[in-house]
């Protein structure tokens, strides 16, 4: 019996017309995933109705002996996973994650160098439209033009003269290793503190699959939706020594009452990922990505970097008469596909436009498909940009795409009977 489709209707229509979207269509978005029942159970459960502002055993309100159990095993599970000395599983996303190691760590006006948002960063580490530029004096680093991937010789020149008192890395859009040796001698160098943002790769970097930036980083932060498959939301690790000020600045320095249903959730996250399985289900999201990558270059498209080491990549169109991220975002998503227009390194193409599009296989992946189904998935792709002017052509496709979906079952039970 569904509550929800007895008290509104309308309201579970639409939650099932997303579920069907979720199960009909192939999601290649790098930064989403599929959680399990468990985590959408804890999600969705009685943890919601309690405040709890402050910490286990230290809270400003009554009755939170079973939330501070909660909080207790997510904290727990998140220092085995990535052996870090302290961790702080409150924050509500991955950008107030970042707002509160800047707000610890800076003040305003400091100098701070971050990876270029058109070079695969992200609006929190220093975009001029977001709060990170607003209150920090941001230089982006870039990626080499040749190489496009990032030349740690040239972001320690770049250090040398900028003198930032904070180094942040990290990206959405960067399909290469990053080499956080590399960027902890830069740090040294200037003495700045280094911050790395691992939203993208935490499921890679627990399950042992990227080089973990744990040992040479003051403060990583993450999301816990994308690789590393749990509910929307963030989590900042640092050194024991910045952990008391840390604390502080998530609460109550820059958020009240801590969405304790959604810290319950990361807990059965992080019990999941330390699973052999959950390393197994790491290491075929790499092993789809590359079979992806190849399939693609087969087809004769070109890939950002040369191709991939972790979940994602970019196709690149630029020099490609008429053809921009755009169009292949929205021709693909008529044929059941599902991915995002993303900028290249030097994009000729606005933000809106783009010259590329990004592809991720942490969803994918989670649904059981293997390296022949990302040949079918390169096949599909190809055959949707090239008939990217009829419609009739890109119906059909979708129609394919949705058969071949449904070899992968996903939210079954939501569905019957629905
Ligand atoms: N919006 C996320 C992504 O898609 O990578 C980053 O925050």
């Amino acid at each position: 019996m569904s509550y929800l489709k007895q008290a509104d209707p309308e309201l579970y229509d639409v939650m099932v017309r997303e579920t069907e979207r979720q199960a009909h269509k192939v999601v290649l978005i790098a930064s989403e995933n599929f959680v399990s029942e468990a985590v959408l159970e804890a999600n969705g459960g009685v943890m919601t109705n309690k405040y709890a502002e402050g910490y286990p055993g230290k809270r400003y309100y009554g009755g939170c002996e079973w939330v501070d159990a909660a909080e207790n095993l997510a904290r727990d599970r998140a220092k085995q996973l990535f052996g870090c000395e302290h961790v702080n599983v409150q924050p509500h996303s991955g950008s107030q994650a970042n707002m509160a190691v800047y707000f610890t760590a800076l003040k305003p006006g400091d100098k701070v160098m971050g990876l270029a948002l058109a070079h695969g960063g992200h609006l929190t580490h220093g975009h001029p439209i977001n709060f990170s530029g607003f209150l920090y004096n941001f230089v982006g680093y870039e990626v080499d033009r040749e190489t496009e991937v990032i030349n740690y010789d040239h972001l320690l020149d770049q250090a040398r003269e900028f003198q930032p008192r904070m180094i942040v890395s990290g990206a959405s859009a960067y399909p290469r290793f990053f080499d956080f040796e590399a960027i902890r001698r830069a740090c040294d160098a200037v003495g700045a503190y280094m911050m790395v943002d691992i939203a993208h790769i935490a499921g890679l970097v627990a399950a042992g699959l990227h080089p973990s930036p744990i040992p040479f980083a003051d403060f990583v932060t993450t999301t816990t939706h994308k690789t590393l498959r749990g509910p929307r939301g963030g989590m900042i690790m640092c050194k024991e020594k910045y952990a008391a000020d840390l604390d502080r600045m998530v609460m109550p320095g820059i958020q009240g009452g801590p969405l304790m249903h959604t810290i319950a959730a990361k807990a059965v996250a992080f019990k999941e990922a330390l699973t052999p399985e959950y390393k197994d289900y790491q290491r075929r999201i790499i092993e789809n990505a590359k079979a992806l990558a190849e399939a693609l270059k087969k087809l004769g498209y070109r890939l950002v970097a040369g191709g991939t080491d972790t979940h994602l990549m970019l196709v690149s169109f630029v020099g490609q008469e008429g053809m921009t991220g755009k169009k292949a975002e929205n021709a693909l998503d008529k044929a059941g596909i599902v991915v995002n227009k993303n900028t290249v390194p030097f994009d000729p193409e606005k933000p809106f436009v783009t010259s590329g599009i990004r592809l991720g296989t942490p969803a994918v992946t989670t649904r059981g498909m293997k390296p022949g189904d990302m040949t079918t998935i390169a096949g599909f792709i190809d055959r949707a940009i090239k008939n990217r002017k009829s419609d009739e052509a890109l119906a059909a496709i979708a129609k394919e795409v949705a058969d071949f979906s449904k070899r992968f079952p996903l939210y079954e039970e939501r569905l019957k009977g629905a």
